[in-house]
């Protein structure tokens, strides 16, 4: 699959601003949440086709990374997350190198493996998941 169209940016400002920085200087190493590093996901929207580029926290164990659907512990999924369930090919860019992968969603001891880590790697994230009843997706990123 090729990832092509006209790049949309987010309405959310925070994320809208760290993906400037992030072109601007070219290194995901610019920005951080928190102190955090950030990754960059760039994917295809699943209703308009348009490029979307998304800010997550870098969550990596031997060289795959998870995205975590969290949006704070809002009670609805985060729009990508509809994204990479339908088009789950992207470019993910760490620092300065960009690679190819493919988004699996994780379920039962697969998922909480990941969980745990993502908790080591962000704290916050125990708190999000307290805040909502949803269980909040986790997709593993895994190389073409
Ligand atoms: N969000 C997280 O969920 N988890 C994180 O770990 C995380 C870390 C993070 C770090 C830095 C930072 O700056 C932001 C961070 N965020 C994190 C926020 C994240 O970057 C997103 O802004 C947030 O998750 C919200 O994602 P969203 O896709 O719901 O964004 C909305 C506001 C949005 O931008 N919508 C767009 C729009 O125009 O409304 C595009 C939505 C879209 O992709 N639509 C699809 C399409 O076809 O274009 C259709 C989707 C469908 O329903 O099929």
């Amino acid at each position: 699959m090729v990832i092509e169209g006209e790049y949309v940016p987010s309405p959310r400002k925070g994320a809208r601003d760290q993906v400037s920085e992030i072109e601007r200087t070219g290194t995901t190493d610019s920005v951080d949440i928190m102190g955090m590093p950030v990754v960059l996901l760039t994917m295809v929207g699943a209703k308009t086709g348009a490029i979307r580029k998304v800010p997550l926290m870098r969550v990596e164990h031997d060289g795959l990374y998870a995205a975590v659907a969290s949006l704070g512990g809002a009670p609805e999924h985060p729009q990508w997350y509809w994204n990479l369930r339908s088009l789950p090919e992207l470019d993910l860019q760490d620092g300065t190198v960009v690679t190819r992968r493919r988004a699996r969603e994780l379920e039962g001891e697969e998922r909480a493996a990941w969980w745990e880590r993502c908790v080591a790697t962000f704290p916050p994230y125990a708190s999000y998941e307290s805040k909502t009843e949803r269980l909040i997706p986790v997709f593993v990123l895994e190389p073409v």
